[in-house]
């Protein structure tokens, strides 16, 4: 009885687990990186959970054998196992390992911050990134065209274009309160903050579209904050510079008509 109850919690548990794979597009599991500081967070997440994965199933194949073969049925009658009050050796050894641990993990994924969100010099094509209540402006300084992602769940937002192959410089701020912009194939979060700016890049090779949302909790619509990063060929990308032109041409001239 009691094992079906177990098995109707863990398929159940499986179940929920499965379906939120879908939710609001985006996945548990980090989806296949497409920018290379995508793929350095990647190789991190693998890094710490593979050690962290094996220490697990260590400590918990350690525990059941302690319990199968110390079981009380296996021992004579009123046995009492040796009593030890204080082990000095071995209490500074379980501090001192896992703060060891704690520590390389620390390092390890510090450097990587420090590798990934350091402002570039390099980069071929600049794009300021302001969050608002409840939306995204990505301001394209060499075209001076600006794309408005407003917050919606209702259809897909308008996406954010850029060209593959090429070094993009994101520069992201707040306009109200704190934002975070993530799209996990691309980048870590990086915090669109008032007043105080933020960097990060991303390079795509390839032609696709991804999702993310805004990562930091930001108001009443902040899950309508849902962001795609769109990528198309150079050619295709300044045909679609060129439609923004036209576009915002038609409607800043609207007035007048
Ligand atoms: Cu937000």
């Amino acid at each position: 009885m009691t094992r079906r109850v177990f098995q109707a919690l863990g398929l159940g548990a499986l179940a929920i687990g499965l379906s939120s794979c879908e939710f609001g597009g985006l996945s548990p599991i980090f989806p296949t990186p497409v920018s290379p500081n995508g793929q350095d967070i990647y190789n991190t997440y693998l890094g710490i959970s593979v050690p962290a994965i094996v220490i697990f199933l260590g400590v918990e194949a350690a525990l059941l054998w302690v319990i199968i073969r110390y079981r009380r049925s296996r021992l004579p009658v009123g046995y009492v196992p040796p009593q030890v009050y204080g082990n000095t050796r071995l209490e500074v050894l379980w501090t001192v390992i896992p703060l060891i641990i704690v520590l390389a993990i620390a390092g390890y994924s510090f450097n990587e911050l420090l590798k990934d969100f350091q402002p570039i010099s390099n980069q071929q094509m600049n794009v300021t990134v302001s969050g608002h209540q409840f939306g995204w402006a990505y301001d394209y300084q060499e075209y001076g065209i600006t794309v408005h992602q407003e917050g919606t769940l209702a259809t897909e937002v308008t996406p954010f274009v850029v060209p593959t192959h090429t070094l993009i410089k994101l520069r992201f701020r707040g306009t109200d309160v704190i934002h975070s912009w993530w799209v996990p194939a691309i980048s870590g979060k990086t915090d669109a903050v008032p007043g105080y700016d933020n960097f990060s890049w991303l390079k795509i090779d390839q032609v696709g579209k991804w999702r993310g949302e805004c990562a930091e909790l930001c108001g009443s619509g902040h899950s309508t904050m849902q962001i795609i990063v769109q990528s198309m060929a150079m050619p295709d990308f300044n045909s679609w510079v060129a439609q923004q032109k036209t576009a915002s041409a038609s409607v800043s001239s609207s007035p007048s008509t």
